[in-house]
Protein backbone atom coordinates (compact mmCIF):
# COMPACT_ATOMS: atom_id res chain seq x y z
CA UNK A 1 0.00 0.00 0.00
CA UNK A 2 2.65 2.42 1.02
CA UNK A 3 4.66 1.61 -1.73
CA UNK A 4 1.87 2.48 -4.26
CA UNK A 5 1.08 5.57 -2.62
CA UNK A 6 4.96 6.32 -2.58
CA UNK A 7 4.87 5.62 -6.38
CA UNK A 8 2.23 7.99 -6.86
CA UNK A 9 3.91 10.56 -5.15
CA UNK A 10 6.57 10.40 -7.22
CA UNK A 11 4.96 10.09 -10.36
CA UNK A 12 3.31 13.30 -9.30
CA UNK A 13 5.86 15.30 -8.19
CA UNK A 14 7.90 13.96 -11.80
CA UNK A 15 4.87 15.24 -13.53
CA UNK A 16 4.59 18.60 -11.87
CA UNK A 17 8.23 19.16 -12.04
CA UNK A 18 8.41 18.43 -15.99
CA UNK A 19 5.36 20.74 -16.33
CA UNK A 20 6.98 23.22 -14.35
CA UNK A 21 10.31 23.14 -16.69
CA UNK A 22 8.10 23.77 -19.96
CA UNK A 23 8.90 27.39 -21.02
CA UNK A 24 7.16 27.06 -23.58
CA UNK A 25 3.41 24.94 -24.04
CA UNK A 26 3.01 24.70 -27.82
CA UNK A 27 -0.87 24.15 -28.12
CA UNK A 28 -1.87 21.58 -30.60
CA UNK A 29 -5.31 20.52 -32.39
CA UNK A 30 -6.79 17.03 -33.87
CA UNK A 31 -10.38 16.23 -35.10
CA UNK A 32 -9.34 12.65 -34.18
CA UNK A 33 -9.81 10.81 -30.18
CA UNK A 34 -6.87 9.89 -28.52
CA UNK A 35 -5.13 6.69 -29.92
CA UNK A 36 -5.41 7.81 -33.10
CA UNK A 37 -2.57 7.83 -35.37
CA UNK A 38 -2.20 11.32 -36.24
CA UNK A 39 -3.18 12.33 -32.70
CA UNK A 40 0.01 10.17 -31.24
CA UNK A 41 2.06 10.91 -33.72
CA UNK A 42 2.04 14.95 -32.85
CA UNK A 43 2.17 13.40 -29.13
CA UNK A 44 5.58 11.77 -30.13
CA UNK A 45 6.57 14.92 -31.80
CA UNK A 46 6.51 16.30 -28.22
CA UNK A 47 8.27 14.16 -26.60
CA UNK A 48 11.02 14.18 -29.27
CA UNK A 49 10.72 18.26 -28.51
CA UNK A 50 10.93 18.12 -25.12
CA UNK A 51 14.07 15.92 -25.26
CA UNK A 52 15.82 18.04 -27.34
CA UNK A 53 14.81 21.35 -25.91
CA UNK A 54 15.74 19.75 -22.49
CA UNK A 55 12.47 19.91 -21.43
CA UNK A 56 11.95 23.86 -22.47
CA UNK A 57 9.12 23.51 -25.18
CA UNK A 58 6.39 21.17 -24.65
CA UNK A 59 3.16 20.00 -26.80
CA UNK A 60 0.10 20.03 -25.35
CA UNK A 61 -2.55 17.97 -27.07
CA UNK A 62 -6.42 18.68 -27.96
CA UNK A 63 -7.69 15.83 -29.43
CA UNK A 64 -11.02 15.14 -30.67
CA UNK A 65 -11.88 18.17 -32.10
CA UNK A 66 -11.87 20.25 -28.73
CA UNK A 67 -10.46 23.45 -30.71
CA UNK A 68 -13.00 23.23 -33.50
CA UNK A 69 -13.75 21.49 -36.63
CA UNK A 70 -10.26 22.15 -39.45
CA UNK A 71 -11.77 24.67 -41.37
CA UNK A 72 -11.98 26.96 -37.77
CA UNK A 73 -9.03 25.43 -35.95
CA UNK A 74 -7.13 26.42 -39.68
CA UNK A 75 -7.88 30.08 -39.03
CA UNK A 76 -6.72 29.83 -35.60
CA UNK A 77 -3.54 28.56 -36.82
CA UNK A 78 -3.11 31.45 -38.97
CA UNK A 79 -4.29 33.97 -36.21
CA UNK A 80 -2.16 32.10 -33.80
CA UNK A 81 -4.32 31.25 -31.23
CA UNK A 82 -3.34 27.36 -32.28
CA UNK A 83 0.03 26.35 -32.18
CA UNK A 84 0.55 23.39 -33.52
CA UNK A 85 -1.98 21.81 -35.98
CA UNK A 86 -2.56 18.36 -37.35
CA UNK A 87 -4.91 18.53 -40.17
CA UNK A 88 -5.60 17.01 -43.79
CA UNK A 89 -4.31 18.64 -47.05
CA UNK A 90 -7.83 18.87 -48.28
CA UNK A 91 -9.38 21.69 -46.28
CA UNK A 92 -6.46 23.95 -47.44
CA UNK A 93 -7.15 23.44 -51.18
CA UNK A 94 -9.26 26.76 -51.27
CA UNK A 95 -6.60 29.12 -49.61
CA UNK A 96 -3.34 26.88 -51.17
CA UNK A 97 -3.58 26.46 -54.61
CA UNK A 98 -1.04 24.26 -54.66
CA UNK A 99 -2.36 21.77 -52.60
CA UNK A 100 -4.90 20.72 -54.83
CA UNK A 101 -2.67 18.59 -56.30
CA UNK A 102 -2.40 16.15 -53.46
CA UNK A 103 -6.16 16.15 -53.51
CA UNK A 104 -6.43 15.29 -57.16
CA UNK A 105 -8.42 11.91 -57.10
CA UNK A 106 -5.59 8.99 -58.34
CA UNK A 107 -2.78 10.93 -58.55
CA UNK A 108 -0.75 8.95 -56.26
CA UNK A 109 -0.55 5.13 -57.28
CA UNK A 110 0.03 3.33 -54.18
CA UNK A 111 1.23 4.47 -50.42
CA UNK A 112 4.94 3.89 -51.75
CA UNK A 113 4.67 6.10 -54.56
CA UNK A 114 3.34 8.54 -52.27
CA UNK A 115 5.74 8.34 -49.84
CA UNK A 116 8.57 8.67 -52.56
CA UNK A 117 6.44 12.14 -53.83
CA UNK A 118 6.27 13.38 -50.10
CA UNK A 119 9.74 12.38 -48.84
CA UNK A 120 11.88 13.83 -51.75
CA UNK A 121 12.05 18.13 -53.36
CA UNK A 122 7.83 18.09 -54.24
CA UNK A 123 7.27 17.18 -50.55
CA UNK A 124 9.32 19.63 -49.17
CA UNK A 125 8.21 22.63 -52.17
CA UNK A 126 4.73 21.40 -50.95
CA UNK A 127 5.76 22.04 -46.93
CA UNK A 128 7.05 25.29 -48.13
CA UNK A 129 3.75 26.85 -49.98
CA UNK A 130 2.55 27.09 -46.28
CA UNK A 131 4.69 29.87 -45.51
CA UNK A 132 3.03 32.52 -48.14
CA UNK A 133 -0.29 32.07 -45.92
CA UNK A 134 0.94 32.64 -41.88
CA UNK A 135 1.72 28.85 -41.51
CA UNK A 136 4.86 26.78 -41.36
CA UNK A 137 5.01 23.25 -43.16
CA UNK A 138 6.34 20.92 -40.83
CA UNK A 139 5.52 17.31 -41.93
CA UNK A 140 3.28 14.97 -43.86
CA UNK A 141 1.73 12.16 -42.07
CA UNK A 142 0.30 8.94 -43.64
CA UNK A 143 -3.58 8.38 -43.85
CA UNK A 144 -4.04 5.86 -46.29
CA UNK A 145 -6.60 6.47 -49.62
CA UNK A 146 -10.63 7.23 -48.97
CA UNK A 147 -13.40 5.18 -50.34
CA UNK A 148 -17.34 5.82 -50.34
CA UNK A 149 -19.61 4.13 -48.19
CA UNK A 150 -23.05 4.84 -47.89
CA UNK A 151 -26.47 3.64 -45.81
CA UNK A 152 -28.56 2.85 -49.03
CA UNK A 153 -26.89 -0.13 -51.12
CA UNK A 154 -23.60 -1.37 -52.04
CA UNK A 155 -21.83 0.65 -54.73
CA UNK A 156 -20.02 -2.16 -57.60
CA UNK A 157 -19.73 0.54 -60.41
CA UNK A 158 -19.94 4.34 -60.86
CA UNK A 159 -23.46 4.01 -62.23
CA UNK A 160 -24.76 3.11 -58.58
CA UNK A 161 -23.34 6.26 -57.34
CA UNK A 162 -25.40 8.46 -60.36
CA UNK A 163 -28.07 10.99 -58.40
CA UNK A 164 -26.46 9.81 -54.44
CA UNK A 165 -25.96 12.33 -52.03
CA UNK A 166 -22.36 12.53 -50.42
CA UNK A 167 -20.50 14.44 -48.05
CA UNK A 168 -17.17 15.97 -48.81
CA UNK A 169 -14.32 17.79 -46.86
CA UNK A 170 -15.07 21.75 -47.70
CA UNK A 171 -12.95 21.99 -50.84
CA UNK A 172 -14.25 22.47 -54.50
CA UNK A 173 -11.83 19.80 -56.02
CA UNK A 174 -14.33 17.38 -54.27
CA UNK A 175 -17.31 18.80 -54.83
CA UNK A 176 -16.42 18.15 -58.62
CA UNK A 177 -15.39 14.85 -58.17
CA UNK A 178 -18.40 13.29 -56.48
CA UNK A 179 -20.33 15.54 -59.25
CA UNK A 180 -18.08 13.60 -61.93
CA UNK A 181 -19.19 10.48 -60.78
CA UNK A 182 -22.91 11.48 -61.33
CA UNK A 183 -23.39 12.03 -57.83
CA UNK A 184 -24.10 15.09 -55.44
CA UNK A 185 -21.94 16.50 -53.26
CA UNK A 186 -22.40 18.17 -49.64
CA UNK A 187 -19.57 19.89 -48.32
CA UNK A 188 -19.51 19.95 -44.18
CA UNK A 189 -17.20 19.26 -41.51
CA UNK A 190 -16.47 16.54 -39.93
CA UNK A 191 -17.98 16.61 -36.74
CA UNK A 192 -21.98 16.52 -38.54
CA UNK A 193 -21.61 13.21 -40.85
CA UNK A 194 -22.90 11.01 -38.34
CA UNK A 195 -25.83 12.51 -37.44
CA UNK A 196 -26.67 13.78 -40.70
CA UNK A 197 -26.45 10.13 -42.81
CA UNK A 198 -28.37 9.08 -39.88
CA UNK A 199 -30.87 11.25 -40.42
CA UNK A 200 -30.39 11.04 -44.21
CA UNK A 201 -29.18 14.72 -45.08
CA UNK A 202 -27.16 12.83 -46.84
CA UNK A 203 -26.55 8.89 -48.18
CA UNK A 204 -22.83 8.66 -47.22
CA UNK A 205 -19.49 10.14 -47.28
CA UNK A 206 -15.72 9.17 -48.12
CA UNK A 207 -12.72 7.88 -45.75
CA UNK A 208 -10.33 5.78 -44.85
CA UNK A 209 -10.75 2.47 -42.70
CA UNK A 210 -10.01 4.20 -39.44
CA UNK A 211 -11.42 7.21 -40.07
CA UNK A 212 -14.84 5.13 -40.96
CA UNK A 213 -13.95 3.19 -37.83
CA UNK A 214 -13.47 5.71 -35.12
CA UNK A 215 -16.01 8.07 -36.32
CA UNK A 216 -18.63 5.43 -36.27
CA UNK A 217 -19.85 6.41 -39.26
CA UNK A 218 -19.78 2.28 -39.97
CA UNK A 219 -22.74 1.87 -37.82
CA UNK A 220 -25.14 4.45 -40.04
CA UNK A 221 -23.76 3.72 -43.29
CA UNK A 222 -22.61 -0.29 -43.91
CA UNK A 223 -21.75 0.21 -47.45
CA UNK A 224 -17.62 0.89 -48.19
CA UNK A 225 -16.95 0.38 -51.55
CA UNK A 226 -13.02 0.16 -51.92
CA UNK A 227 -12.59 2.16 -55.01
CA UNK A 228 -9.74 4.23 -53.54
CA UNK A 229 -10.21 8.02 -55.17
CA UNK A 230 -8.30 9.31 -53.09
CA UNK A 231 -5.33 9.48 -51.04
CA UNK A 232 -5.01 12.94 -49.50
CA UNK A 233 -2.02 13.25 -46.94
CA UNK A 234 -2.39 14.66 -43.39
CA UNK A 235 -0.41 17.80 -42.84
CA UNK A 236 1.18 19.23 -39.51
CA UNK A 237 1.43 22.99 -39.53
CA UNK A 238 2.28 25.36 -36.73
CA UNK A 239 1.40 29.00 -36.79
CA UNK A 240 4.32 31.48 -38.62
CA UNK A 241 3.22 33.74 -35.52
CA UNK A 242 4.23 31.03 -33.10
CA UNK A 243 7.00 29.55 -35.15
CA UNK A 244 8.30 33.46 -35.03
CA UNK A 245 8.51 33.66 -31.47
CA UNK A 246 11.09 30.62 -31.19
CA UNK A 247 15.14 31.35 -31.80
CA UNK A 248 16.49 30.19 -34.59
CA UNK A 249 17.69 26.70 -32.58
CA UNK A 250 14.29 26.34 -31.39
CA UNK A 251 12.78 26.42 -34.54
CA UNK A 252 15.11 23.79 -35.85
CA UNK A 253 14.16 21.49 -32.79
CA UNK A 254 10.52 21.91 -33.93
CA UNK A 255 11.39 20.65 -37.58
CA UNK A 256 13.52 17.92 -36.60
CA UNK A 257 10.62 16.84 -33.89
CA UNK A 258 8.16 16.88 -36.56
CA UNK A 259 10.25 14.81 -38.98
CA UNK A 260 11.16 12.66 -36.70
CA UNK A 261 7.50 11.48 -35.51
CA UNK A 262 6.97 10.61 -39.06
CA UNK A 263 8.32 7.39 -39.33
CA UNK A 264 6.30 6.84 -35.68
CA UNK A 265 3.10 8.24 -37.14
CA UNK A 266 3.42 5.39 -40.00
CA UNK A 267 3.96 2.80 -38.12
CA UNK A 268 0.90 3.72 -36.01
CA UNK A 269 -1.04 4.00 -39.07
CA UNK A 270 -0.48 1.09 -41.17
CA UNK A 271 -1.45 -1.12 -37.51
CA UNK A 272 -4.47 1.08 -37.09
CA UNK A 273 -5.76 0.82 -40.63
CA UNK A 274 -5.40 -3.06 -40.08
CA UNK A 275 -7.09 -3.35 -37.04
CA UNK A 276 -9.89 -0.48 -37.99
CA UNK A 277 -10.66 -3.33 -40.90
CA UNK A 278 -10.76 -6.15 -38.96
CA UNK A 279 -13.10 -4.19 -36.69
CA UNK A 280 -15.66 -2.96 -39.88
CA UNK A 281 -15.89 -6.41 -41.43
CA UNK A 282 -16.82 -8.49 -38.55
CA UNK A 283 -19.07 -5.60 -37.65
CA UNK A 284 -21.64 -6.74 -40.22
CA UNK A 285 -20.61 -4.35 -43.07
CA UNK A 286 -20.82 -4.83 -46.54
CA UNK A 287 -17.42 -4.24 -47.96
CA UNK A 288 -16.88 -4.29 -51.81
CA UNK A 289 -13.37 -5.02 -52.33
CA UNK A 290 -13.00 -6.13 -55.88
CA UNK A 291 -13.91 -2.92 -58.49
CA UNK A 292 -12.55 -2.27 -61.60
CA UNK A 293 -11.46 1.33 -60.80
CA UNK A 294 -10.60 2.25 -64.49
CA UNK A 295 -14.13 4.20 -64.57
CA UNK A 296 -13.51 5.47 -62.01
CA UNK A 297 -10.44 6.96 -63.13
CA UNK A 298 -11.68 8.27 -66.41
CA UNK A 299 -14.40 10.10 -65.12
CA UNK A 300 -12.02 12.41 -62.97
CA UNK A 301 -10.71 13.50 -66.48
CA UNK A 302 -12.97 16.81 -65.60
CA UNK A 303 -11.19 17.68 -62.79
CA UNK A 304 -7.94 17.61 -63.73
CA UNK A 305 -8.72 19.96 -66.26
CA UNK A 306 -10.35 22.27 -64.37
CA UNK A 307 -8.04 22.23 -61.53
CA UNK A 308 -4.87 22.03 -63.50
CA UNK A 309 -5.09 25.52 -64.78
CA UNK A 310 -1.59 26.70 -65.62
CA UNK A 311 1.70 25.10 -66.65
CA UNK A 312 3.12 25.37 -63.13
CA UNK A 313 0.04 23.11 -61.76
CA UNK A 314 0.92 21.28 -64.52
CA UNK A 315 4.28 20.25 -64.30
CA UNK A 316 3.75 19.58 -60.97
CA UNK A 317 1.12 16.70 -62.04
CA UNK A 318 3.71 15.24 -64.14
CA UNK A 319 6.58 15.09 -61.86
CA UNK A 320 4.04 13.26 -59.30
CA UNK A 321 3.17 10.88 -62.20
CA UNK A 322 7.23 10.62 -63.60
CA UNK A 323 8.17 9.37 -59.34
CA UNK A 324 9.11 6.32 -58.80
C1 LIG B 1 -9.81 12.15 -42.05
C2 LIG B 1 -8.69 13.10 -41.77
C3 LIG B 1 -9.19 14.27 -40.99
C4 LIG B 1 -10.40 14.90 -41.63
C5 LIG B 1 -11.43 13.87 -42.02
C6 LIG B 1 -12.55 14.47 -42.85
O1 LIG B 1 -9.33 11.08 -42.82
O2 LIG B 1 -7.71 12.46 -41.00
O3 LIG B 1 -8.14 15.19 -40.83
O4 LIG B 1 -9.99 15.61 -42.75
O5 LIG B 1 -10.85 12.80 -42.75
O6 LIG B 1 -13.05 13.79 -43.75
O7 LIG B 1 -12.97 15.61 -42.59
Amino acid sequence: MLKTVTATLLATVAMASAAAACEITLKASDTHPDGYPTVEGVRAMGKILEEKTDGRICIEMFSSAQLGEEKDTIEQTQFGVIDINRVSIGPFNNIIPETQVFSLPYIFRSVSHEHNVLDGPIGEEMLATFSDHDLVGLAFYDSGSRSFYNSQHPITKVEDLQGMKFRVMQSDVFVDMVGALGANATPMPYGEVYSSIQTGVIDGAENNWPSYDTSGHYEVAKYYTLDQHLMVPEVVVMSKISFDKLSPEDQQAVREAAAESVPIERELWAAQERASEEKIRASGAEIVTEIDKTPFIEAMAPVYQKYVTDAELQSLVERIQATE
